[in-house]
């Protein structure tokens, strides 16, 4: 028996608006706002709870030590941790403000993962995105990979790969430009890599954004995880979806189990891509059930903006499929419109619950943004001995605990301030004991 568990990212005690994402429109929207971190913890672990009332497995990945010290060692910052802080500010704040982002609570970022069932040696792959498109996640990979091989520990049902090279543009930007499509989350899937560009060729001078995921990341991946190729494709992202803020593939399409939702803008090539799946799905007696949504009915600019398809797309129970959307669609009339006729339609999906993850999507950050999916068997997920994973007192836990450290309204002069840095140490010390993790930290050591 196979289970997806959702390991939802936790928002960290410095969640800012630093508009550093050329290519996310609400980054480069919202910079320099006040945010509001408590708020924005306690969003996602609401969104946990309810995933889990809905009978559903959750996880959950710590947030990542922030202001980032030994970057800042690393780039010659040196003394007290506190000196180190109030020098780089004094001399430039926008670097402490990249190296202050809480953006490892996005975890559809922070790997991409394969499950046994579709690797040949049959143990779980996960590779650690290396993030190299920008400055402020690229410094996520070392401590996400260290987490995961903390949670996922056992060499005998978990193979852990070093994050692909930073240098060149091979642009590795996790799961959120992965799909995988099933009979049920059981069985062989065939897997879908998204890219943006290849690493090797140069960027046009009429794109608006860079794209940031690299064909050459995605090949890498399916070669390491030991994928079939016959089970394994390739495709191109639009031109269109990304200069219109699409900055990563799950801000346009959603898998989950044998469907595809997908709007009619989100591949360069939709016709090839969608035989090229049908083709790789009948080989493995996969029926797959292709769901687009026209631009006549949701326009990419209102897909952006609403995120409908960065909802999660779940599998209940009882075998029906639930959507978890952002409040955001309701406020987009065409975006809404459209959910209510899919569920009165013929299809899997037949529920739709809206969840206020404002804070996090002022940042870009959607439903599906905040879960990293991975698929365990039982054994598998038995190895775990229950780190990592959530249940409602463990949501009560974490709300109080956030209750406790973090700040209700944060501006972005606070940044600097070394009481952040410490009352964020305090939280994550904690937070440690809490989710049974041992010293992880950096500064625990
Ligand atoms: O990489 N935003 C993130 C949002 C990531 C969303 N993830 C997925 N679509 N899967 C990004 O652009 C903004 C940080 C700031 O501006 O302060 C940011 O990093």
């Amino acid at each position: 028996m196979h289970n997806e568990i959702n390991f939802d990212g936790l928002v960290g005690p410095t969640h800012n608006y630093g508009g550093l994402s050329a290519g996310n429109l609400a980054s480069m929207q919202n910079v320099g706002g006040f945010s509001n971190p408590r708020a924005a913890v306690l969003q996602g672990i609401s969104k946990m709870r309810a995933l889990l009332e809905m009978g559903l497995k959750q996880g959950v990945l710590p947030p990542h030590e922030r202001v980032h010290i030994p970057t800042l060692r690393q780039l010659g910052f040196t003394g007290t941790d506190k000196a180190i802080l109030e020098s780089a500010w004094k001399q430039s704040p926008t670097l402490v403000t990249n190296l202050a982002s809480a953006s490892a609570m996005w975890t559809a970022n922070a790997a991409t993962v394969s499950p046994s069932a579709d690797s040949s040696d049959g143990r779980v792959h996960f590779t650690a995105a290396n993030l190299a498109s920008l400055f402020h996640r690229s410094v996520e990979t070392e401590f996400t990979a260290r987490v995961l091989q903390t949670i996922f520990a056992d060499p005998e049902h978990f193979e852990h790969h070093s994050s692909l090279p930073l240098g060149g543009r091979i642009g590795d930007e996790g799961a959120a430009n992965h799909g995988r499509m099933s009979a049920s989350h059981n069985q062989p899937a065939v897997e879908l890599f998204i890219y943006g560009r290849s690493a090797f060729e140069r960027p046009s001078n009429s794109a608006r954004f860079e794209a940031r995921q690299a064909l050459e990341a995605s090949q890498a991946i399916a070669r390491r995880h030991l994928l079939d190729p016959k089970r394994t494709i390739f495709a191109r992202q639009s031109r269109t979806a990304i200069d219109a803020g699409a900055f990563h593939n799950d801000v346009v399409s959603v898998t989950n189990g044998p469907m595809l939702l997908y709007h009619e803008q989100a591949f360069e090539e939709p016709e090839k891509t969608l035989a090229d799946i049908a083709s790789a799905c009948q080989r493995c007696d996969i029926e797959p059930v292709f769901l687009k949504v026209p631009k006549e009915q949701v326009s990419l600019d209102d897909a952006v903006k609403s995120y409908l398809f960065n909802s999660q797309l779940v599998s209940l129970e009882s075998g029906e499929m639930s959507l978890i959307l952002p409040v955001d669609v309701l406020e987009t009339p065409s975006a809404k419109r459209w959910v209510d006729d899919c569920l009165k339609a013929d299809n899997p999906i037949t529920s739709a619950h809206y969840m206020d993850l404002r804070q996090s999507m002022r940042n870009g950050g959607g439903p599906a943004c905040l879960r990293l999916r991975v698929v365990l068997n039982s054994t598998e997920e038995a190895s775990l001995a229950g780190v990592g994973l959530v249940d409602l007192a463990m949501c009560g836990s974490l709300e109080a605990w956030a209750k406790k450290h973090y700040r209700e309204e944060l501006s972005p002069e606070e940044l600097g301030d070394p009481a952040l840095l410490d009352e964020g140490r305090t939280a994550l010390d904690e937070l440690t004991t809490i989710l049974n993790l041992g010293s992880i930290y950096d500064f625990q050591n």
